[in-house]
């Protein structure tokens, strides 16, 4: 009998890092990890497989199909807006790509099963693209079907595979004569930005906020790439994983749609500042807006609206903007650096 296991992809970024620790607290959960790079220790230590390979392994995604028995796929694997930028074509090949692998796996499995594999997919507020800055202050809290002409690859490509995990769940095989009995259990949640206070971030367009705070608590100098009045939706890092476990854990019936925004809080640029500053008052941060850069976040919605959320399943964050700041992000953060000083 093969082991009943979940598969987390991208496991050794900052959102496998928290979603790992998290599940690891449940002694019974069967992880099966896979990063390009190899995996943390301190979270290796949950997993009953840690793999170092790549989803657009076709060959490597079929071992695991014979040797487990997926039940539920967090696929987090992703190259993030600013790195996708560089390589628009890598960033395709392993945004899309890799998620057509891991559509195509877990279909598979549904099949074998008889009952549908949870597929839980982050998206991004990156999906979105508001056309100019009047258009992005007179939005207000924007809806999931409202602005979806996001202007970077990441963006498109999280866009797309939404509709991908669409695709799979309704309409696979659609003309075959032996139509898939059993399909995937796809759902999605459109993130904000993330702070987190035990890892830092690599390649997106909203990191000035994590790495402003983490840069301050070193006492290292930070020039942030983004304007002061320049406003986005963030939530910590503790609150997105409660919300994919809620979203994963929802009865189907309740949802009613495939893909939620969630969120937390909408600080500007200098609001982050002042906080950080007051925090830590030797803290050398400038402001240098780094033009590309700002544009993809002035394209990005202030705010979003998750009312589908908290009615369907729940959501309801645990830290608003106050409680992130005092009660998560700046004793932990400082707390790290001092450890590692
Ligand atoms: C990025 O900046 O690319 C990500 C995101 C907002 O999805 N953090």
């Amino acid at each position: 009998m093969r082991k009943e296991v979940i598969l987390i992809t991208g496991a050794n970024g900052e959102m496998g890092h928290g979603l790992i620790s998290q599940l690891g607290q449940n002694a019974d959960a069967q992880i099966i990890a896979i990063d390009v790079q190899p995996l943390d220790n301190d979270i290796a230590k949950y997993c009953t497989r840690s793999i170092q390979g790549d989803i657009l392994d076709s060959l490597l995604l079929g071992r695991l199909i014979a040797e487990f028995e997926i039940r539920t796929i967090f696929h987090l694997a992703s190259i993030l807006s600013t790195k996708a930028e560089y390589n628009p074509e890598t960033a395709h090949k392993v945004n899309v790509e890799g998620t057509l692998n891991l559509l195509r796996l877990a279909v598979e499995q549904s099949q074998w099963q008889g009952k549908s594999v949870k597929f839980i997919y982050p998206s991004s507020i990156a999906a979105y693209g508001l056309p100019d800055l009047v258009t992005k202050e007179q939005a207000g809290k924007v809806r999931e079907d409202e602005w979806l002409q996001p202007i970077t690859m990441y963006g498109i490509n999280k866009l797309y595979c939404e509709h991908l995990g669409r695709y799979y769940q309704k309409h696979y095989r659609q003309l075959a004569v032996d139509k898939a009995s059993h399909t995937i259990d796809f759902r999605s949640i459109r993130f904000p930005g993330l702070i987190s206070a035990v890892t830092v971030p690599t390649g997106g367009t909203s990191d000035y906020a994590p790495e402003m705070i983490h840069s301050a608590a070193q006492n290292l100098p930070y020039t942030c790439f983004v304007r002061p009045d320049t406003r986005l939706p963030f939530m910590v890092m503790p609150d997105a994983i409660k919300a994919l476990l809620m979203l994963e854990s929802a009865p189907k019936n309740n949802l009613s749609r495939q893909v939620y925004n969630v969120t937390s809080f909408s600080p500007t640029a200098d609001e982050i500042y002042k906080i950080v500053k007051s925090a830590f008052p030797e803290a050398q941060i400038e402001c240098c807006s780094h033009s590309n850069r700002q544009a993809i976040v002035d394209s990005w919605p202030a705010q979003v609206d998750d009312t589908a959320a908290c009615r369907d399943w729940g959501w309801m964050p645990d830290y608003n903007q106050d409680q992130a700041f005092n009660d998560y992000l700046i004793p932990t953060i400082r707390q790290r650096y001092i450890q590692h000083s």
